[in-house]
């Protein structure tokens, strides 16, 4: 498996297809897209803004060498949709992403909290090595 997900909280709903996300849309703004890269030793960009209420996509691409994984507080408890290849994962929260070297996976939710969160790739000596950033939501 390229793709290993490890949630803090149970998947309410897991299997293929679109299936509806009735509290992750919000009509009145116009959706999000944002890529980050992820390379050795560094996420591209390393400060993503983000709008408070606003559905938003983003999505990581490993374009390393070495597997890498992101993790922030800000996503421990924010109901989102992972989306990669193979699956398509509904949770209340998610603790790490990890991409293997050319994987990508897709994160659709709807920030509700202000404020600047760090993120950073928690794999041992990564994030000393300069594989940080910030979440920024406005
Ligand atoms: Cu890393």
């Amino acid at each position: 498996m390229r793709l290993t997900f490890i949630l803090i909280a149970t998947i309410a709903l897991m299997g293929l297809g679109s299936a509806a996300s009735p509290d992750s849309r919000s009509p009145a703004a116009s959706p999000t897209t944002i890529e980050v890269e992820m390379g050795e030793f560094r996420f591209r960009p390393a400060v993503i803004h983000l709008e408070a209420g606003r559905y938003t996509t983003l999505q990581f691409v490993n374009r390393g060498q070495l597997a890498h994984q992101v993790e922030t507080v800000a996503f421990r408890r924010l109901p989102m949709t992972i989306v990669d290849p193979q699956s398509h994962i509904e949770t209340s929260g998610l603790e790490i992403l990890r991409l293997q070297p050319g994987a990508a996976a897709t994160l659709r939710f709807t920030p509700r909290v202000r404020g600047r969160f760090r993120f950073a790739c928690t794999i041992e000596g990564h994030q000393e090595a300069g594989m940080t950033g910030v979440l920024e939501v406005r």
